[in-house]
């Protein structure tokens, strides 16, 4: 009889052992380059798609940001014009990144390391916690695997859900964390700064703030877990292998025009088969047009990184451009000069599609159109391509308060 309570036990071994998990991808060695793609040879994307373990700046067309792995070096410099050795060896640059640090109740030194799912949980519960009067927590919908897109509203003197909205959305794409750290620090200001900061309190009581620093929470987890450059959702189709939707190219606006995403299910920018089927989509959606429906949008901010640009619609057509452009290019432009006196870091701004490229089915577009949020703009951080994602946890302080700056430029201004 005795021998029946291990059955469980040994079936589970058994089964750990038949149904392999994910290991972690081990990048030492992989190298990052940047090359440029010749023209008019047809195929060659699909190749270096093939080759490449990750392509960093999926939709640059010319000139790719390629993670590359040892042996497929040679073969991808050949199909390239020209290349060149960005990161020499990419497993050391997250070395740089620094161990998550152990979970302690918020202060300032959070923000000078990288955290756990788990502990950005705990931080905004927190925080939230230490505002009560002038916070509540939020959830957006719930992703493929069941996590709640989790958020802090914030409001000041005129009372919850009086003013009108500003939406900041963070983590969109799972191996962008310095995105995670410069939305929680802009909570963290708002609520922080209040009591203490004239401009701060304006602000606070000007708007009702719905922040969401990880909108791809299962994206984001499994870049800690198992593959550091992951960057879609965890969502699967019955016709492919490959896992993953683009958050940023699912949204239902424009999703059907072709050439700013892909129908391929292995493609990094894989659009989905329908607009808005991820259900991260389903939630951020249903968000945006409540807010639309209860006080307006003043203001949008999708937060990405890499490459230090603020952008505005439209992403899908390279001719087109809000009726508000004048406007929003001035806000861009003071952004950028508010971040450039922090620290120097120089912003390029303009809007989306003639700026960087084209994009289809993304957040800014539906936030424009469909949200009518009267300012919409994406934000890509730190920094130019030298630590790429991998930005070392010494330039999280840094990059999240000059990133306050230019928040707080606009917020004024809006
Ligand atoms: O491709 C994206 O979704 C964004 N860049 S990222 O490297 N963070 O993935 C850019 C979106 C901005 N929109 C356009 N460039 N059209
Ligand atoms: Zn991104």
């Amino acid at each position: 009889m005795k021998s029946l309570l291990w059955t469980p036990f040994l079936l589970s071994l058994a089964l750990a052992t038949a149904i392999p998990r994910d290991a972690k991808v081990d990048y030492n060695g992989y190298k990052v380059l940047r090359i440029e793609l010749p023209k008019d040879v047809v195929g060659v994307e699909a190749q270096i798609n093939d080759l490449a373990a990750h392509i960093l700046n999926p939709g640059k067309g010319k000139q790719l940001d390629v993670v590359v792995s040892p042996d497929n070096i040679d073969s991808i410099t050949e199909l390239a014009v020209n290349s060149t050795i960005i990161a020499d060896d990419i497993g050391e640059a997250f070395a740089e990144e620094g161990e998550f640090a152990s979970y302690a109740v918020p202060s300032e030194t959070w923000f000078t390391a990288y955290h756990s799912y788990n502990d950005h949980l705990q931080f905004l519960r927190d925080l939230q916690g230490g505002f009560a009067g002038q916070s509540e927590i939020i959830t957006a919908g719930t992703s493929v695997q069941g996590r709640a897109l989790t958020g802090i509203h914030i409001w000041g003197s005129g009372g919850k859900g009086s003013k009108p909205a500003v939406l900041f959305h963070g983590t969109v794409h799972a191996r962008e964390w310095i995105s995670t750290m410069a939305v929680e620090y802009m909570a963290w200001q708002l609520l922080t700064k209040y009591s203490t900061d004239a401009s701060v309190k304006a602000v606070v009581d000007k708007f009702d703030f719905y922040i969401m620093p990880v909108v791809n929470p299962d994206g984001f987890v499994y870049s800690q877990t198992t593959d550091r450059l992951w960057r879609k959702n965890r969502q699967t189709v019955s016709s492919s292998s490959c896992v993953g939707r683009d958050i940023n190219r699912n949204w239902p606006y424009k999703w059907e025009v072709p050439g700013g995403a892909s129908t391929n299910p292995c493609s990094e920018t894989f659009k989905g088969l329908a607009p808005g089927d991820a259900p991260e989509n389903k939630g951020l959606v249903a968000q945006v047009n409540q807010l639309r429906d209860l006080r307006g949008i003043r203001l949008y901010l999708d937060i990405h990184s890499y490459g230090q640009y603020i952008l505005w619609p439209y992403g899908y057509n390279c001719n087109l451009q809000p009726e508000n452009a004048a406007a929003h290019r001035s806000l861009a432009s003071a952004a950028a000069s508010a971040i450039s006196a922090v620290s120097g870091t120089r912003y390029t701004i303009g809007p989306a599609c003639s700026t960087l490229y084209a994009t289809t089915g993304d957040s800014t577009d539906y936030t424009d159109v469909t949200g009518q949020a009267t300012y919409s703009y994406t934000y890509e951080l730190r920094d130019t391509g030298r630590y790429g994602f991998s930005l070392p946890a010494s330039q999280i302080q840094a990059t999240v308060r000059e990133t306050w700056a230019g928040v707080l430029s606009m917020l004024r201004s809006a």
